[in-house]
């Protein structure tokens, strides 16, 4: 959290808890202020007021309840960092996207699986009584497994769902539909789909998820931290668990040092951060996607002013002779100088020099993110970021080396003593129904192609070394996620959705992703039933309880039940549940970390006592530690798990795949869409960031109105863009302007601000698109859906991860008659039709 934030954060928390108290309804709205259960409590009984401690992916909070209806949120009093994301999660369960009722799209219920596909995203549906709605997707599956066999069911693709470690509704999905029949399944993530291949080469492990060094050493050995395209601050807010934010403390005090100069704090990025503006130090402003010309001139700096560690390199370290050809340009006749860097990357070589002087004159920690190997060729800045460290020779010391994990899950933070909880799990050993042949096809794609594949069945990519058949995919199922958020080139997205047969759609809002699909089951909040999550993600702070704050909103119904109910249908339930009641399940979670407590010398109170009088335990905190230190004190006894058990600088694994799009060391590679005068600039000159919203997750909390106006602009999604920018365009502060590319056009509210370099703007990931004319392909979108812009390419041969990152548009001010935003008020109910008499052939 910004220190602006914070400020803002405390008054406007009075602001609304006081609003709140006296205008609930008026808030909340007249017509979704009827929980099932609710208003008949209120009608009968004198006010009751609960405060209810739970959890969230933005931290904990007691929610104040007063008759059944959440009124209220107050952070938990231990986060002494809470983000102000938290006011939104009320609003999670009431906001007018909320999916109402099981919900089958118009044509699909008239024709079922032949319906005419070219009608998905116009957005009428049909309201049908939950036991149809399961048929119907029971007799899907059926049909698919029968006609097609596994490789037509698409039913791995998983996302970030809610917090519980029951409730995963990826889990859930996964478990159940593996329970009737094998499918298709995913390899990868959109997060850190580059790097998690890579690195396992080159560093031994993904690198990217794991505990990174403990702040307090970081912060009394560092000499200098380069914070290289991550923005801790801002990406904090959330954690997959529920966060404590404890790291933010450190933050805290790095800005006290950096303040008294006793630490120097270098961002290379071409955006003030947020941590930037928290911690201080100062910006090396780069032209986008140019960090890997920046990476070689530093390397070509250390290694010709010989400022190298020429031990660790030799000690740790594999085939640094055969990079350096390459790096002096020995065979192409370029040499990776600063000159020749500053002309791609727009970063003087003076200014070059002195970064590389500057890290070498004393321990230097880097702390790398992820959005530059969401981009094409991602892999070369992973694994160029380890070379350098590896020449600085501090990998494995204290507040010196690499590290991919910084900006994630309370990282840095003391991991305690405590015991880890396991979840429910996707598996269950029992056999499948249907476990049909795959045909020749692979059994899963990386996870990034997966709209290529449905594109583009029988294709075959090369993918970390194996060659993938795209299989002919019929139906798919998400759940837990928003593939209409999260995938790129949305139109592209719209035209191979029209291939897909039937899709499903289980969620809580009413997403783009439900708009496009053809049974729609709505889901209850975390906030609606009862669950359990570790406080604290690397921290591992503590258990704490999620009981349920309110009653379900309309047919909603947990994740949970929805499948259990599903496996009834081919008599799979008792496998599902394992003869477990939900209360059964959570007790048993508990149960394993207590026992595991003991082994730990951790004692935990028994479940009746946690779950009724605390509902919180908290675990003391651990010991200081250093990432690769054991490999660095006993290379031969912890070895990485790299083939030579070295820092891999040349890998033969990669070279001998024999991919032209990575070798076996990293290099530059020109980028197909580039700013600043690379391809395509001339056409549309501004690079489009789509990184992580600073007031959202993904595209969850979007749909929470309140909350969305405290960043809006013009009612539309915030376009961040430089003042000669917007200048040389005839764009002012809070104009409404059409962002626009050759894949399509989106609306947007403009910020001008010099925190962005020319030819830089942003529109952060997850702003729910939301189509003037609904399933018409290169329909303009009237929110501001960044992946309507970007490019729905693979990294590399070696990862195909998303290539989000690398989009070029140009934007103009729009001069049109401002439509009204589409995307937030759920379907478009069709009644005059009769429900139970589907023409369709079951
Ligand atoms: N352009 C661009 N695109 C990106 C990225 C980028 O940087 N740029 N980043 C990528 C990355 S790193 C990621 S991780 C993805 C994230 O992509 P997603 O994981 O798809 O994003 P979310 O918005 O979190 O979607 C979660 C969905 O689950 C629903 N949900 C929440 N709780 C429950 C529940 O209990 N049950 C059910 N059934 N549903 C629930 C929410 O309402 C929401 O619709 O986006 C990727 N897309
Ligand atoms: N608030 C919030 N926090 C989140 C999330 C969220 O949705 N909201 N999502 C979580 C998830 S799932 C993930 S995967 C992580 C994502 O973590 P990251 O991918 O690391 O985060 P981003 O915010 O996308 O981008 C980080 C920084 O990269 C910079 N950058 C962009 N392009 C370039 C470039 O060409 N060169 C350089 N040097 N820098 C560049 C941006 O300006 C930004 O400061 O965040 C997690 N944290
Ligand atoms: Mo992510």
């Amino acid at each position: 959290m910004s220190t602006e934030t914070m400020n803002q954060g405390v008054s406007r928390r009075r602001f609304l808890a006081g609003m709140i108290a006296t205008t609930a309804a008026s808030v909340i709205g007249g017509s979704l202020l009827a929980p099932r259960n609710a208003l008949a409590a209120s009608e009968m009984k004198p006010i009751m007021d609960r405060h209810v401690l739970s959890g969230s992916h933005w931290g904990a909070f007691r929610a104040k309840v007063v008759n059944g209806i959440w009124v209220e949120t107050v952070p938990f009093e231990k986060d002494k960092h809470p983000t102000d994301m938290i006011q939104a999660v009320r609003e999670v369960v009431y906001n007018p996207a909320r999916v109402k009722y099981p919900m089958v799209r118009l044509d699909w219920l008239k024709h079922g699986f032949r319906s005419d596909t070219s009608q998905r995203g116009d957005n009428r549906f049909v309201r049908v009584p939950w036991s149809q709605a399961l048929d119907f997707f029971y007799h899907e599956l059926e049909r698919v497994q029968n006609e097609y066999g596994p490789s037509a069911l698409y039913a791995g693709h998983t996302g970030w769902q809610s917090v519980g470690k029951l409730h995963s509704a990826g889990t859930m999905m996964m478990r159940a539909i593996g329970l009737h029949g094998t499918y298709l399944s995913k390899a990868g993530d959109y997060s850190t789909g580059a790097a998690q291949v890579v690195l396992p080469y080159v560093a031994g492990a993904m690198e990217v998820y794991e505990q990174q060094t403990s702040w307090p050493l970081v912060l009394e050995h560092a000499k200098t931290i380069v914070i290289w395209g991550s923005d801790p601050v801002k990406n904090l807010q959330v954690g997959w668990l529920v966060p404590d934010h404890s790291p933010y403390a450190y933050y805290e005090q790095l800005a006290e040092k950096v303040r008294r100069g006793e630490i120097k704090v270098i961002y290379v990025d071409p955006v003030v951060s947020e941590t930037q503006k928290m911690v201080g130090g100062t910006q090396i402003k780069l032209n986008p996607q140019t960090d890997v010309p920046l990476m070689l001139a530093i390397a070509h700096t250390l290694y010709t002013e010989q400022r190298y560690d020429k031990d660790f390199i030799a000690d740790y370290t594999t085939g640094f002779d055969k990079f350096l050809p390459y790096l002096l340009g020995v065979n192409d006749g370029i040499a990776k100088s600063p000159e020749w860097a500053a002309q791609l990357c727009g970063v003087p070589a003076d200014e070059i020099r002195k970064l590389a002087r500057q890290m070498a004159s004393g321990r230097t920690q880097i702390i790398g993110g992820w959005c530059l190997q969401r981009m094409q060729h991602g892999e070369q800045y992973a694994w160029m970021l380890v070379v350098v460290a590896a020449m600085l020779g501090h990998i494995g010391l204290p507040g010196g080396g690499f590290g991919f994990g910084w900006h994630y899950n309370d990282a840095g933070a003391m991991t305690s003593t405590g015991p880890l909880m396991s979840g429910f799990s996707g598996v269950t050993g029992v056999n499948p129904i249907h476990n049909g042949s795959y045909r020749g096809y692979s059994p899963y794609i990386p996870v990034a192609r997966f709209v290529d594949c449905i594109e583009n069945p029988g294709k075959t990519i090369q993918w970390n070394g194996h060659d993938i058949t795209y299989p002919l995919m019929k139906m798919a199922i998400f759940c837990g996620n928003n593939p209409f958020h999260h995938h790129q080139d949305r139109n592209k997205m719209i035209n191979a959705w029209q291939k897909l047969e039937t899709v499903i759609c289980v969620d809580h809002q009413w997403t783009a992703t439900c708009r496009f699909a053809d049974i729609v089951l709505p889901a209850t909040t975390t906030h609606e039933r009862d669950d359990i999550e570790q406080y604290g993600n690397h921290s591992n702070a503590g258990i704490l309880a999620l009981p349920k704050v309110v009653e379900p909103m309309f047919e909603a119904k947990d994740d949970f039940d929805i499948f259990r109910e599903l496996c009834r249908r081919f008599d799979r339930e008792e496998a599902f549940t394992e003869g477990k009641s939900q209360m059964d399940w959570i007790e048993h979670i508990y149960n394993g970390a207590r026992l595991q407590g003991r082994g730990l010398g951790v004692r935990l109170p028994n479940f009746k006592k946690f779950w009724d009088e605390t509902g919180f335990v908290e675990f003391s905190g651990g010991q200081p530690w250093v990432r690769h230190e054991s490999f660095r004190k006993e290379p031969d006894l912890e070895p990485l798990g790299t083939a030579s058990g070295l820092i891999e600088i040349y890998c033969k694994t990669i070279a001998d795949m024999g991919y032209d799009d990575c070798q076996g060391h990293p290099m530059w590679f020109e980028k197909n869409e580039r700013s600043h005068g690379g391809p395509g600039s001339q056409a549309y000159p501004l690079n489009l960031q789509s990184t992580h919203p600073k007031h959202r997750l993904h595209s969850q909390l979007c749909s929470s109105t309140e909350h969305r106006a405290t960043y809006a602009v013009a009612d539309r999604e915030p376009v961040y863009l430089n003042t000669q920018d917007a200048k040389s365009r005839g764009i002012r502060n809070g104009d409404v302007v059409r962002v626009f590319n050759d894949r399509g056009q989106v609306l947007a509210g403009a910020v001008v601000t010099d925190d962005f370099m020319p030819g830089v703007c942003r529109i952060h990931e997850g702003a729910w698109y939301s189509p003037l004319e609904g399933g018409k392909p290169g329909t303009l979108c009237t929110y501001g859906d960044p992946n309507v812009l970007t490019q729905d390419i693979g990294s590399s041969r070696l990862a195909q991860a998303t290539s989000a990152a690398s989009a070029l548009v140009d934007i103009e001010k729009y001069t049109g008659a401002v439509p009204a935003v589409t995307g937030f008020h759920g379907p478009s109910e069709v009644t005059d039709i009769n429900p139970l008499f589907p023409a369709m052939d079951l």
